[in-house]
């Protein structure tokens, strides 16, 4: 069916490439077979498979969309990079809220509540979790479902323990991605729990749009973060537990929290970081906090503060994968691993000074 036009001065034995007008059929009968979509290892259906039930909002697609993601073996790279593409272009249109405060504070019956009042405002609520320390405790949230257990079986929701995988920054990549699966899913609200450790407040304070800090009243300073400059990366101070015998406290909590929150740098430029109770147990507050977070979106995405930030976690985003995959090229490069046992031990007793030792390793085909 294909109609070459040959010229004549075309050599010999030549094939259509020298034809002045190709038209290849499509119809029936050619031989262009299509490839069939790939299944991935570990009961992984193809990527093709997987971002069409994302799309459409299948839970148990999504959590094997999410397990590929996560995984760390080398051959899930690719696959999970490619779904990441074909999600990326519906995600972003959510509310990213990351709730942190010491073990204890709260935050899993916050989360439950909360998701659960959302839920019946119309909202699709997503609740993943970044604990770095989970992989040797099996994932922390796994016990908090039981703490989020009307919420983790409704259909409107979706649960997601932290991904195993050791280094925060493997987490916090896997979170991010994370993230926009199940933006592309549908889920409008996105919640994320972390404990109150350092480093995972930072990391998710840099993927989140709101940044949410639970304390309870009593607790000392120390312990909730207020020495360590939590309080500085927060848009919402929260005391919880303002149910009982315990209201008095917390209202005085929340008027000191107040108080202090005057003299402290806000988390967000032109927002003012204030503090409310709630009671996670007894389902009240929620709306005030909902309020809240409205409120600094409407603020944000009219004065573009929102979308800066958006634009600025991206580029975060880049710069952390890009100094990951340096740093993982560089430490399996077969020649760094042999020299650098000898290098550190010259460096360690003194007969190598550290600049030099340093150079060494950087050979220019590394940088
Ligand atoms: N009285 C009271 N107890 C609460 C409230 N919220 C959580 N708790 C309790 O505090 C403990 C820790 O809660 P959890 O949600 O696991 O805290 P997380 O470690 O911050 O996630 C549990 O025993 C909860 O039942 C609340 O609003 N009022
Ligand atoms: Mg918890």
């Amino acid at each position: 069916m294909t109609k070459h036009r040959k010229p004549e001065w075309a050599p010999a034995g030549s094939g259509k490439e020298f034809a002045s007008r190709v038209m290849e059929a499509k119809s029936a009968g050619s031989n262009v077979s299509e490839a069939k979509p790939k299944a991935l290892s570990r009961g992984l259906p193809s990527v093709e498979v997987l971002a069409d039930g994302v799309l459409k909002g299948d839970r148990t697609l999504l959590a094997k969309a999410i397990t590929l993601i996560e995984s760390n073996s080398p051959q899930h790279f690719e696959a999970g990079q490619e779904l990441i593409r074909k999600l990326q272009p519906v995600s972003g249109d959510s509310i990213r809220v990351g709730v942190t405060g010491f073990p204890g504070a709260g935050k899993s019956t916050f989360i439950e509540s909360f998701g659960l009042w959302l839920i019946a405002k119309g909202h699709k609520v997503a609740v993943l979790a970044v604990d770095p320390s989970s992989s040797l405790s099996r994932g922390s949230i796994l016990g908090d479902k039981t703490r989020m257990e009307e919420l983790s079986r409704h259909p409107d929701s979706f649960i997601r323990p932290s991904p195993s995988g050791g280094a925060l920054g493997g987490v916090t990549r896997k979170t991010r991605e994370t993230i926009i699966a199940c933006e592309a899913a549908g889920y409008d609200i996105i919640l994320i729990e972390t404990v109150g450790v350092g480093q995972s407040e930072v990391a998710v304070r840099s993927m989140v749009d709101f940044f949410l800090l639970m304390q309870i009243a009593g607790a000392g300073d120390e312990l909730q973060g207020i020495k360590k400059g939590i309080m500085e990366l927060a848009d919402l101070v929260v005391v919880n537990k303002a149910d009982g015998i315990n209201v008095q406290a917390a209202e005085l909590a929340c008027g000191e929290l107040n108080n202090a929150l005057h003299y402290l740098r806000h988390a967000t430029p032109g927002w003012t970081t204030k503090a409310l109770t709630c009671s996670a147990a007894q389902k009240t507050g929620l709306p005030e906090i909902w309020r809240e977070i409205e409120r600094f979106v409407d603020l944000g995405k009219t004065s573009g503060v929102f979308d800066d930030r958006r634009q600025s976690q991206v580029l975060e985003w880049f710069e952390s994968l890009l100094t990951e995959a340096i740093l993982n090229r560089f430490y399996s490069d077969p020649r760094v691993q042999a020299d650098l046992p000898r290098l550190r031990e010259s460096v360690q007793n003194g007969s190598l000074p550290v600049l030099l030792a340093v150079k060494q390793l950087l050979s220019p085909e590394l940088l």
